[in-house]
């Protein structure tokens, strides 16, 4: 890894992208992945190496279209077909100006400029950072990175197989070098969608790194 250091290739700019650090991702949270809050630490340290940082939170309006509630008979984890295509029904998580949509308050990157909130479309979820699972709707990120020159994003947070995954492919679909840093991610890991997320990320060229190959640099 010779992205971070001062002889890398002056034409190199590294962002990190941190995702939904929330509450509702940590244990005791509404869709709680297991250990989430013990990556707090790392990202912290990882924060401080990286000039330009980006967090994320998913950001629903009650009633949004992912949660179980919003439909009848349909339990959390089931799968239902809308417009865009699958969709996983959560539990409620996330509801936009709630305790569990905060970001961690261990959280101590004060170099990020940019907290970007998705999933605020009541009939349209996003896992991606990027794109809405409409696969059509922009969140403007790629905009905001490229007009910022960036062209080389590290992904760390929550949850590896679906937030973080989707936005490492999406990233890569719009053409950046993207790095995931496993160690610096936890996963929901339903019905083998952990195996499945690193098939797909790999297959696009993603890139699977841990954090020491970071601070090694
Ligand atoms: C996420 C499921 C639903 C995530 C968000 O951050 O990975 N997962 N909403
Ligand atoms: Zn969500």
């Amino acid at each position: 890894m010779t992205l971070l250091t001062a002889d890398a290739p002056s034409h190199v700019t590294c962002a990190l992208l941190v995702i939904d650090m929330q509450y509702d991702f940590m244990p005791g949270g509404a869709l709680a992945v297991a250990d989430g809050h013990t990556l707090v630490p790392l990202i912290n340290r990882l924060g401080a190496r990286f000039r330009n940082v980006i967090l994320t939170q998913d950001w629903h309006p009650a009633g949004h279209i992912s949660f179980a509630s919003s439909h009848a008979e349909r339990q959390p984890f089931d799968s239902i077909h809308l417009p865009y295509g699958a969709q996983t029904l959560w539990p409620d998580h996330c509801v936009q100006g709630t305790l569990g949509a905060q970001l961690h308050e261990g959280l101590d990157v004060p170099k990020a400029q940019l907290i970007l909130r998705k999933g605020c479309n009541i009939g349209i979820d996003s896992y991606s950072a990027f794109l809405e699972a409409d696969r059509h709707t922009q969140t403007g990120l790629t905009g905001y990175l490229k007009e910022r020159g960036i062209d080389t994003l590290f992904v760390v947070g929550l949850a590896l197989d679906f937030c973080v995954a989707w936005t490492a492919q999406d990233a890569r679909a719009a053409g950046f070098n993207t790095f995931v840093i496993e160690d610096a991610c936890r996963a929901i890991d339903m019905n083998g969608s952990l195996r499945q997320a690193w098939n797909d990320m790999l297959a696009v060229g993603v890139q699977r790194i841990e954090s020491s190959e970071v601070f090694h640099d």
